[in-house]
């Protein structure tokens, strides 16, 4: 018997303003159904919105399946909603804004909450917001995966740029066929 599944649920998740609704908005067919809030004073120094319960988007692939994409909040207050919105994923995207203060303890963050999911979910990383600052650098983040013995595709990537997105899901689907 062969199983066909039409929809493939995928999950961005990450830092705060790494650039998951920003993703999810570039690829999206439909108009994206968003939960941003007006940022509090303290946070509006990084930007004006928060995601503060989640991003759903669609994309259909040239093969006609359609990808239902839901980005989490990145606050960590929030982060009672990242098991709900994990639930019958089939990938994970984890952004991580390289121009934060400490972009590999964000890295941490979501690798450590996600941990038991990574074994079976194909999962990629995105490091965001390249052009901004000097970063840690790639190296830095592969050694922290490494350290944690992990072996998970990691690339620089433009949340605004559609081709940078399309890249990412081609790697997730690369790793489902291999599984
Ligand atoms: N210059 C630059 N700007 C970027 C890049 N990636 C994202 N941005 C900008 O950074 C901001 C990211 O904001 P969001 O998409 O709301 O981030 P988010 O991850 O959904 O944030 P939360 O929902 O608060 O967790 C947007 O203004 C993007 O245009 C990048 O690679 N370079
Ligand atoms: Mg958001």
């Amino acid at each position: 018997m062969r199983i066909i599944v039409k929809e493939i649920k995928l999950v961005f998740t990450g830092s705060m303003g790494a650039g998951k609704t920003t993703a999810i908005s570039t690829i999206s067919e439909i108009p994206v159904v968003n939960t941003d809030v007006r940022t509090t004073d303290k946070a509006r120094l990084r930007k004006e919105t928060t995601t503060v319960a989640l991003d759903y988007g669609e994309l259909t692939l040239d093969g006609g399946q359609k990808l239902k994409l839901y980005g989490t909040p990145g606050q960590q207050r929030f982060e009672y909603m990242w098991p709900i919105i994990i639930k019958g994923a089939l990938g994970l995207i984890i952004l991580v804004d390289d121009a934060a203060d400490d972009p590999v303890a964000d890295l941490a963050i979501y690798i450590k909450f996600f941990k038991s999911y990574l074994e079976d979910m194909p999962t990629v990383i995105g490091i965001t917001r390249t052009d901004l600052k000097q970063g840690p650098g790639m190296p830095a983040y592969y050694d922290y995966l490494q350290n944690q013995d992990l072996q998970l595709p990691i690339f620089p990537v433009d949340p605004r740029q559609r081709e940078h997105l399309i890249m990412i899901i081609q790697t997730l689907a690369a790793m489902v066929e291999v599984v």
